[in-house]
Parts: C-alpha cells; sequence; structure tokens
C-alpha cells in the first residue's frame, strides 16, 4: 500500500560526546533514502533540516551536562516541528543524536492521543538512554530520552513540562547490551519491555517482537520506532560515536524491519545516532537507507501483510 512519507532532517548532535551526527541527515539523503521509498511506490517528500536555536535555560545541579543551552532548544525545535507532521503522514526524522527523541517522540504521543489512541515505542538500541539530568555520568544528553519522554524523571524547566507523557508500559526495548547501574535500577523498577542481547541469543529476535506487535495490534496503538543506529553490530555499522560489540546482525535487523512492514502498526520513526564521520565509505548510511526500504516494504518474495 503507498503511503505518505515525510523525511525531516533533525541535525543535532550536542547530546552526544562524539561531533559528527549533523551530518547524518544529508549522509541518508546521500545514501538515496528519498529515492528507496518512492520506488517502492511511497509519496515521499523531503521537507529539509530544522535549525537549532539554543534556548537560554537554568543550570541544572549537575555540572558536568554538556550543552544544555543547545540541547534544550533542539528539544523545543523538535517537539513543535514534529507537532505540525499531518495526521495521514508517516515521518520519518533523520538524526541526529538520540536526544532527537525528546523532541519527536512527546509530539508523536501528542498526535496519537488527538486521534484516541495510545502510543508505543520500539526502542532499538544498544543503550536504555533513561539517565536524567542527575544521575548522568557522562553529561551527555543523548542517554535521557526515555526517563523525560515517559515522565519517570522530572526534566523541567529545561525541558518543556509535557502534556503527553508514554507510559513505560507500552516500550520495548531491544537490543540493549551497554546498561549503566542507574538505569538497570530504573528498569528494573518500571514495566518497560526489555530484551537485551542474552534473551536474543537465547530466544531469538522474533519472539520479543512479535509478543509486543500484539499488544499494540489489540490496543489499537500509534506505534513509534526509534533506530538507534548503535542496535547493530559495529561489524556491520561502523558509523556511530559508541560501538558496542555484540549487536544485531545484519540477518537480525532485517527480520525486524520486515515484521515492522507487515504488521502495518508503524506510524513514525527515528534515525538517530548515525555518525558518517565515523563511516566507512558511506556503507552505515546505506545499510540504514536498506533497512528503512525493508520497512517500507522491500521484500524478497510476495507475501501477504498481516495488517
Ligand atoms: N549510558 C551512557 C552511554 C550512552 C548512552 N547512549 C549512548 N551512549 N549512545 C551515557 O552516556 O549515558
Ligand atoms: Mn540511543
Ligand atoms: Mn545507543
Amino acid at each position: 500500500m503507498s503511503k505518505s512519507v515525510t523525511l525531516i532532517g533533525a541535525p543535532i548532535q550536542t547530546g552526544a560526546w562524539r561531533r559528527g551526527c549533523l551530518m547524518g541527515p544529508d549522509a541518508l539523503r546521500t545514501a538515496g533514502l528519498r529515492a528507496a521509498l518512492a520506488e517502492l511506490g511511497h509519496d515521499v517528500v523531503d521537507a529539509g533540516n530544522l535549525h537549532p536555536v539554543a534556548a537560554s535555560v537554568p543550570p541544572t545541579h549537575n555540572a558536568t551536562i554538556r550543552d544544555l543551552d543547545l540541547c534544550a532548544g533542539w528539544v523545543r525545535v523538535l517537539q513543535e516541528a514534529a507537532a505540525e507532521v499531518a495526521p495521514d503522514t508517516i515521518p520519518i526524522f533523520m538524526g541526529g543524536d538520540h536526544l532527537m527523541a525528546a523532541g519527536t517522540v512527546p509530539a508523536m504521543a501528542k498526535r496519537a492521543e488527538a486521534a484516541g489512541k495510545p502510543l508505543f515505542v520500539l526502542w532499538l538500541d544498544a543503550h536504555s538512554d533513561i539517565h536524567d539530568f542527575d544521575s548522568t555520568d557522562s553529561g551527555n544528553l543523548h542517554g535521557t530520552p526515555v526517563a523525560y519522554f515517559t515522565g519517570l524523571s522530572d526534566f523541567t524547566p529545561q525541558f518543556p513540562a509535557l502534556e503527553q507523557t508514554v507510559d513505560p508500559a507500552n516500550i520495548c526495548m531491544i537490543g540493549l547490551r551497554s546498561v549503566d547501574p542507574h538505569e538497570k535500577k530504573v528498569l528494573a523498577a518500571s514495566n518497560i519491555d526489555v530484551a537485551d542481547m542474552r534473551m536474543i541469543d537465547e530466544h531469538g529476535i522474533a519472539a520479543p517482537l512479535r509478543a509486543f506487535l500484539e499488544r499494540v495490534a489489540e490496543a489499537d496503538g500509534h506505534l513509534h520506532v526509534s533506530f538507534d543506529v548503535d542496535f547493530l553490530d559495529p561489524d556491520i555499522a561502523p558509523a556511530v560515536g559508541t560501538t558496542v560489540p555484540g549487536g544485531a546482525t545484519f540477518r537480525e535487523a532485517h527480520l525486524v524491519m520486515e515484521w515492522l512492514h507487515d504488521s502495518g502498526l508503524v506510524t513514525s520513526m527515528d534515525i538517530a545516532e548515525l555518525n558518517p564521520f565515523m563511516d566507512d565509505r558511506g556503507r552505515t548510511a546505506r545499510l540504514m537507507v536498506d533497512f528503512v526500504a525493508s520497512l517500507f516494504g522491500k521484500s524478497v518474495l510476495d507475501r501477504p501483510t498481516r495488517s
């Protein structure tokens, strides 16, 4: 089925320690994201890039936090821009470091609420990104968006107060393999559904995904996919700031994308943490285009969809 897709560039890089995610949206364009989706019959508009506007916000207690004003400005800009996406369009937010999700996810939660539906989030990542202003040791705010958009920690007044948070029970994290001690405690106390790499090794990647997609379908929810490139094994996707060995393989990630397509449930997506400065001749950007194409219907054989 042909879909309306809007590409929105979010060149935020101040949430990450290593610079370079600024180039993420252009690398995805250069790798042919728009053409790959158009070839599948989708109606694709590239809305260009958003621009950062630093906000002047009060400091937090934690002096290690980096670039707070720019990060806070980006969260605002992203929330406002994402709120303007038409209801019948699937936005693909091209990051940018993963703090982008502090802008995109709250806006998608509001959009779902306006449609009378709950928002579910599939978090594909090596990390759980569930620190807050006090707990982060690195001071890099790309490690915090989940604690913000769930309302599990208070990020005001630096980040906007949220009208709509995401219920932790509606989040599934797949691919985790680098979780800090504070994050472990928060995850254990929450009802976020977590499939770390050990679970994937023991049960396969389809098992947690299938269970989650069934829940989304039963609740008739919207589904936002937040794809951190470091979900993938660095051997196939070197273009990330923090490489963690033992990630999803080419085949596992393709299967996830194909299942997501067949479910017919995906309503929005982030591509986060692509750092083209670390890439090897555009390999990771091209791989991401291939994965997104699978999510939008590229397949080896024609199969009936489950939607
Ligand atoms: N948890 C660590 C590491 C990290 C999180 N996200 C990425 N790295 N990409 C932190 O800095 O909060
Ligand atoms: Mn992340
Ligand atoms: Mn990550």
